[in-house]
């Protein structure tokens, strides 16, 4: 049965809550956990499901995104495994842009008429979590289902943020709500001790969606309805059977700046929630990188990718992506460090230096705490970011953003010697 399905993966929407880190790059493509992109955890998810046959939706069709995906997901050429990219593309019957998780969804129904296959699952690209994809699907068609939602439970905290729903006994969703955000209460449904010992007693939509091929067409045909969580799920309970399949295993959103900077802190954890040293690894490209050379340094809960010079006297609560390059007696405290594209030449570095110009990569004598440092950006020595007395004003400035108090260096930003932000 896995064999007749298809995945589709959103990789993004115009509205971009992960600003900065989208302004040059699209989505699917942001780096995440040092080495790998945001697109790779779906991917890897499908694949050990035994899911090969997968579309990436995404508004912006970027170089990276390409160039990754081109040099990571190689298949033989005796199977019919594929990962496309489809970005949105303007046709003589459409305007352009994905309107919604629908549109993006019925913008490119055309692409996979030439497929065979039974069972659509639609997944989403902005979450981290490691799920068997295989035993879901077993469920929807042992239980006859229309359409099967993954769905977790969540504490009333949270229940702002998604799709709301009821079931019965029998798992049939019999009620859903988007994003409630007030009078909920009478929407907590019943939970294993375990998460009602949380709190978490509202059953969310994870946003991931198994149809069947015949559901889908007929819910996504003959209207523009743009959304799957505002309107075709609300929509379709009364007309198909739709049903809940739970997870209770790690899961989380990593589509704003504070939860994916949390996510990818959260891997430097003793055990982490999400596990990187699973045997189902998270795949990525496959890199011909030096391994990390590190001298001096004291290193605390600390994930270090290859292809790094690293000469600082301390990293505490820190993933250094891949060839990032530090100077000495430089103290970094709670940041993603994503890395470079390539290395200076000596000569260049030396050019630098002689022009009091920074160089790639963070310089000597910099304090550094609750930050993101996108790719390829040039910090002086001597640089203080987010570590003074004074919080930083939430806003879009010159070459770094702020909000909720992390501070996020924009890509390839030169921030001169001495400079304090
Ligand atoms: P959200 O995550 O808020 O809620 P949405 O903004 O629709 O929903 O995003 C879902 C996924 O689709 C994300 O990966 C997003 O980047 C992508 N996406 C959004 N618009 C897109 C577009 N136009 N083209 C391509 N991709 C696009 C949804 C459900 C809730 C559910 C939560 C769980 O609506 O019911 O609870 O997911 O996270
Ligand atoms: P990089 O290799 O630097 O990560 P990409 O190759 O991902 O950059 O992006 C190349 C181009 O794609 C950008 O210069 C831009 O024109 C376009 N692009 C990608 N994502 C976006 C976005 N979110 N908003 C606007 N333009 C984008």
């Amino acid at each position: 049965m896995i064999s007749k399905v298809i995945s589709i993966v959103l990789g993004g929407g115009q509205g971009s809550r992960l600003y900065p880190l989208t302004a040059t790059r699209s989505k699917p493509a942001v780096p995440i956990a040092g080495k790998y992109r945001l697109v790779d955890i779906p991917i890897s998810n499908c694949l050990h499901s035994g899911i090969d046959r997968i579309f990436v939706l995404t508004q912006f069709n970027s170089a990276s995104l390409n160039k990754h995906i081109k040099n990571t997901y190689h298949f033989s050429s005796f199977s019919e495994a594929f990962v496309d990219i489809l970005a949105a593309e303007q046709t003589p019957s459409s305007g352009g842009w994905f309107q919604g998780t629908a549109d993006a969804v019925r913008q490119s129904l055309h692409h996979l008429t030439v497929h065979e296959f039974e069972y659509v699952l639609i997944l989403s690209g902005d979450q981290l979590y490691q799920m068997d994809f295989e035993e879901m699907i077993a469920e929807h068609i042992r239980k006859g289902a229309d359409i099967t939602l993954a769905t977790i439970p969540v504490h009333a905290n949270d229940v702002p943020g998604f799709g709301i729903l009821k079931t019965d006994e029998e798992s049939n969703v019999t009620s859903f709500i988007e994003k409630p955000k007030t009078n909920f209460q009478s929407w907590a449904s019943e939970v294993s001790d375990e998460m009602a010992a949380q709190g978490r007693v509202y059953l969310a939509s994870m946003g991931i969606y198994l149809f069947n091929k015949k559901a889908l067409y007929d819910l996504l045909d003959g209207n523009e309805l743009p959304d799957f969580g505002k309107d075709i799920i609300p929509q379709s309970i009364n007309t198909h059977k739709m049903i809940s399949y739970q997870f209770e295993g790690y899961w989380t959103d990593i589509g704003t700046i504070p939860s994916f900077f949390e996510a990818n802190l959260g891997l430097t954890d003793d055990i982490p929630q999400f596990n990187l040293f699973d045997r189902n690894s998270i795949y990525t490209r496959a890199r011909m990188l030096p391994p990390s050379k590190i001298s001096g340094t004291h290193l605390d809960k600390t994930i270090i990718s290859d292809g790094c010079i690293i000469n600082a006297s301390r990293l505490s609560r820190c993933i250094i992506g891949i060839r990032t390059r530090i100077g000495v007696d430089t103290v970094i405290e709670n940041c993603y460090v994503m890395g470079g594209d390539n290395y200076q030449t000596l000569e260049q570095i030396e050019e630098s230096r002689v022009t009091n110009r920074p160089i790639m990569g963070i310089g000597d004598r910099c304090t550094i705490k609750n930050a993101i440092i996108d790719k390829n950006c040039y910090i002086g020595n001597d640089v203080k970011i987010n570590c003074g007395p004074n919080k930083i004003a939430d806003g879009d400035y010159d070459t770094y953003t702020c909000q909720d108090g992390i501070v996020v260096i924009k890509k390839r930003a030169v921030i001169p010697n001495g400079t304090v932000i």
